[in-house]
């Protein structure tokens, strides 16, 4: 895990981008400007150089070797859990399991807690911002258990509406689950009051962090939340590696996920018994490369320091807020820097998303264009898709102009053929 920019004074974006090789790539003639960071991040020369050297020196499979490069995979693999605890501030390495992404966390729920805790005529709570992801595991679950799923509606702008929250608690709620930052309006959600409330009803929490964890300090064991989803690739890590975080009673508590080799204990003709959590919900050889690779990720986000990620991306997103209100550009979501992240979806002129989207890759600017994977909350805001730039630790003010005029020129283009 080399290479790595130890104790950075200050936060210099500019010094970042040389660490991420893909920033130098020219694209229809014009610098890379990389403005999708919410559906993934690009990664650094260390991310990269673990993995490489990973199948160098150390590829072997896990907890099963008795040589000496199987020992060392299986360390390292096993230190990456207790790196996610640190970052998160779990109490103890074995509340983290590896799973594929975020989506195959919430699954991993839906499926062990939620086929042992959900019966007929109990209720699932969501919100109207979430992700597909956090929502079809929990339709699927409802249909098989005839459960009833409600929402918590948004406001106007784009911030939970908690005024009806003790109707949408109740006795039968069984499990809430939101979007702690939404990956279409930016807004951070505030948790206690949610939490506080579905906990004194008898309900679990879980907290989509997808947006969340790779872009402000985050501790789960204040949050007090009982279970925690996240994805590496979304922040500096390598795609294929999740994260699930539960609580330890709940974790020991459930039955497997999948089943097969590395989850038992002991398997006879009839049955079998499992180890324990987290081992008990990763059945097969794991993803061992990527979350090796995954944990000098993080390793990077720290020496930066997650205060220091928030305040940069919140001098950015003021400043592209700003950039985008002048030019006329709708943006959905709030406008209260304390309240939203750096992902800034709009309307410009209207062209349509996918039509502006192709204009600003003419430029080799990166944003994505459509729904989103949030059908439901596009329903609420009453377009059929957004143009969205998120931005990230090697985003610039540079980058945001560069948007910005190339938005103009887009605009002249499509609405005076010029
Ligand atoms: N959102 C976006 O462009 P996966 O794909 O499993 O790593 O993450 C799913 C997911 C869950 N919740 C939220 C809030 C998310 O933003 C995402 C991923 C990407 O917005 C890809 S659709």
């Amino acid at each position: 895990m080399a290479n790595l920019q130890r104790n950075t004074p200050t936060f210099d974006s500019a010094k970042i981008r040389n660490d991420f090789p893909i920033l130098k790539r020219i694209i229809n003639g014009k610098p890379l400007v990389y403005l999708d960071n919410a559906a993934t991040s690009q990664k650094p020369q260390a991310v990269i150089d673990t993995l490489t050297t990973y199948y160098e020196t150390t590829n072997a499979n896990i907890h099963r070797g008795i040589y000496k490069i199987s020992e060392e995979a299986t360390a390292a693999y096993e230190e990456v859990r207790s790196i996610v605890a640190n970052f998160i501030g779990a109490k103890e390495p074995e509340n983290i399991i590896f799973t594929r992404n975020t989506t195959e966390s919430i699954n991993l729920i839906a499926y062990a807690w939620g086929r042992e805790n959900i019966e007929t005529g109990d209720e699932i709570l969501l919100t109207e911002m979430e992700h597909h992801s956090n929502i079809v595991p929990w339709q699927i679950l409802a249909e098989e258990r005839q459960a009833t799923i409600k929402y918590i509606p948004i406001n106007e702008d784009g911030e939970l509406d908690l005024s009806d929250l003790n109707t949408l608690i109740n006795k039968k709620t069984r499990l809430v689950s939101f979007v702690h930052m939404s990956n279409v309006l930016g807004t951070i959600n505030s948790t206690e009051e949610i939490i506080e409330r579905a906990h004194q009803a008898g309900a679990i929490v879980v907290l989509d962090a997808a947006q969340s964890v790779p872009h402000m300090p985050i501790n789960v064991t204040n949050l007090d939340c009982d279970f925690l989803a996240f994805s590496s690739h979304k922040m500096l890590g390598p795609t294929g590696i999740g994260v699930l975080y539960g609580k330890t009673a709940t974790l020991q508590e459930m039955s497997p996920f999948l089943g097969g080799g590395e989850m038992i204990d002991e398997v006879h003709l009839q049955a079998s018994t499992y180890k324990k959590a987290p081992w008990r919900y990763e059945a097969g050889t794991p993803n061992i490369a990527d979350t090796i690779a995954f944990g000098t990720a993080i390793q990077y986000l720290e020496n930066l320091g997650m205060d220091n990620v928030r305040a940069h991306e919140k001098e950015l997103t003021t400043y592209a807020l700003d950039s985008l209100t002048k030019i006329g550009a709708r943006v959905f979501g709030p406008t209260n820097i304390e309240e939203r992240g750096g992902v800034l979806s709009f309307w410009y002129q209207d062209i349509h998303p996918h039509d502006l989207a192709t204009a600003l890759d003419t430029d080799g600017i990166a944003v994505r264009a459509g729904h989103h994977c949030a059908q439901p909350l596009m329903n609420v805001l009453k377009v059929p898709a957004t143009t969205r730039a998120s931005l990230y630790i090697y985003t610039t003010k540079q980058d945001i102009d560069m948007l910005i005029t190339s938005l103009m020129k887009a605009g002249k283009f499509f609405n005076n053929g010029t």
